[in-house]
């Protein structure tokens, strides 16, 4: 597992920060005055994320100020976004009080760079926003952009208009960070948590010192990880990061439903409604909360887009909610082909992503099942057999026909607490999956140490003298293809390769240099690619347990991410 941040916690934090993790799903909203341009800049389309369109397009702080004077959103309507939420099944909802271009969308008494002081609409949208959460019982949290202030001349980000050379970072924290945030924290009630981003110069001290602030003014209040250097009260994946396996410690994921976040005309790139489920089930299930987003116009109207897949997910959540909410992660070490696992107390539930048919079997449960219930239909019978062959418990289920092509949910109860064998197991399709976080590490001090990052893949493995084993079991032997998976990792985006590995397996020893034979097409490659190299087929002849090996004999100069392993599989031939 996974340990790498914010296991360290006291029982105070851990009451903190229990609304969060029970939560499980949240809204993000990016809205500003870049809603305006909407991805467009004096009829050119400017590539990348709408809100980031001032530093794209290197728009002068000057020229960009005058979007104010246009920003009326006369459509907004705080009561029905907090609805929206409701209605979806989110339980907080996190919005940009202040982005990176710097303009605060709420009344900020240090600054006249705010929507009261600046906009033909004269009104406090977050003051609204605070009233509706509170009606339909949505924790109010913002978006706090604390160190990128492209408005700011000392804040980093904008080297267009300021010399960066001159620039004096803490009298921007001391003079317009620290005011704002006392601000939020002191104007709109009791607030659950605010969310920095983008730590880039910030220091040690600083998000030591801004973290305080956030708790002497709210005790309860959470800061995200994002505050920078370690510090905050939960760790933050990259955007739309899907960790492989499970995470130990407080997850979250800000992800997108398109591909922007600040409203943009032109991105039509909407992920469905069973993506957007399937996303939900593979980050609850290792433990990670999802924070959705949705980028209103600049009218303050929600694209219908979102409107529509919100409320879908919302419908989901009313039969099957009890499988997110208040959960845990999956007690098994590796990810199912079929789907992911979730716990609460003695109860399992099964998420299905693709619905295995009337048979479906899973190894490795200890307990007794007492009682298996769809979600979808309590009424619906399903048959149990447990048994034990070759040292592997299996447990069998007599599914009954799909409720639900999305994502189908399957509860189990047991006589106990969960209790899972924790090596890899074969599967029932033969398969076996040993993900990064299960292998043992062999990196010997002289060597640049390699790591399990903090979304369950190896990092740093940049050294010929590093390598790694895992043990796992076959219960039915066979002949099985070894594939090697490999991820793009959050500070180097692009998936590389060229790395050539040695694979030793049952005394048989295959070279293969790390290319793409097939790339992933699961939701949460779209933005991390992930690929598989086929390294050759073995033959396991009798059940048991066995070691597979892997070392690196020579590791590509140009990749900037190294042999970034997040699994090795074993399929039937
Ligand atoms: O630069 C921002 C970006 O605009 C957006 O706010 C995302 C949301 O997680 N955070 C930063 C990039 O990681």
């Amino acid at each position: 597992m996974n340990t790498a941040a914010k296991t360290r916690q006291t029982q105070r934090d851990r009451e903190r920060i229990a609304w969060w993790e029970e939560a499980r799903f949240g809204m993000f909203i990016h809205w500003g005055l870049y809603a305006i341009p909407a991805g467009k800049w004096k009829g050119k389309a400017i590539e990348g994320i709408g809100e980031w369109i001032m530093r794209r397009a290197e728009i002068p702080v000057a020229e960009y100020e005058q979007l104010a004077s246009q920003f009326n959103p006369v459509k907004f309507d705080a009561d029905a976004i907090a609805k929206l939420a409701q209605d979806a099944g989110m339980k907080y909802l996190v919005i940009t009080a202040k982005h990176h271009d710097g303009f605060a969308m709420y009344d900020s008494p240090c600054s006249t760079y705010d929507i009261v002081d600046a906009t033909p609409y004269g009104k406090d949208a977050m003051a609204a926003l605070s009233k509706a959460c509170e009606k339909y019982g949505i924790r109010l949290c913002f978006y706090y952009s604390q160190d990128q202030d492209w408005h700011a001349p000392n804040a980093s980000g904008n080297d267009w208009d300021f010399d960066p050379a001159t620039k004096d970072f803490a009298y921007y924290l001391e003079n317009k960070v620290k005011p704002q945030v006392r601000e939020l924290l002191t104007q709109y009630g009791p607030i659950g948590l605010i969310w920095f981003d983008t730590p880039v110069s910030i220091s040690l001290e600083q998000s030591q010192a801004l973290s305080r602030l956030v708790h002497t003014l709210q005790p309860d209040c959470l800061v995200s990880g994002r505050v920078g250097n370690g510090v905050g009260d939960y760790g933050s994946l990259g955007d739309n990061q899907i960790p492989t396996g499970r995470l130990e410690g407080y997850w979250e994921t800000p992800a997108t439903l398109n591909d922007t976040w600040g409203y943009k005309t032109d991105d039509h790139n909407w992920k469905s409604v069973k993506t957007l489920l399937h996303l939900l089930v593979d980050l609850v299930s290792k433990g990670v909360n999802y924070l959705l987003n949705i980028g209103p116009r600049a009218d303050g109207s929600v694209p219908e887009q979102s409107v529509n897949r919100l409320r879908a997910i919302g419908r989901w959540m009313k039969t099957n909610g009890e499988a997110i909410y208040g959960t845990k992660a999956t007690p098994y070490p590796h990810e199912f082909p079929w789907g992911g696992i979730t716990q609460k107390g003695n109860r399992l539930y099964l998420l299905f992503t693709h619905w295995p048919g009337e048979r479906f079997a899973l190894p490795g449960l200890h307990n007794r099942v007492t009682k298996a219930t769809l979600l979808a239909d309590e009424r619906a019978r399903i048959a149990i057999s447990q048994t034990r062959d070759n040292d592997c418990d299996m447990l069998e289920l007599r599914l009954p026909a799909c409720p639900d092509p999305n994502v189908a949910v399957v509860a189990l109860d047991l006589d106990g607490a969960p209790e899972v064998d924790q090596t890899a197991l074969q599967q029932a399709d033969g398969s076996v999956a040993m993900i990064a976080s299960m292998v043992n590490l062999h990196t010997p001090k002289s060597a640049p140490q390699i790591r399990i990052g903090e979304s369950g893949v190896i990092e740093n493995w940049f050294s010929t003298s590093n390598w790694v084993d895992c043990d796992f079991k076959i219960s039915n032997p066979g002949a099985f293809e070894i594939r090697i998976h490999t991820s793009a990792l959050r500070r180097a985006r692009e998936w590389t390769g060229g790395h050539e590995v040695r694979v030793d397996l049952a005394g048989s020893t295959f070279r293969k240099t790390i290319a793409p034979d097939a790339w992933s097409d699961s939701p949460k490659a779209r933005y991390f690619p992930e690929a598989a190299t086929i390294i050759g087929n073995v033959q396991l002849d009798t059940p048991g347990i066995y070691t597979i090996e892997v070392r690196a004999e020579s590791i590509d100069k140009k990749s900037r991410a190294g042999l970034s392993l997040s699994a090795i599989t074993l399929t039937r031939k």
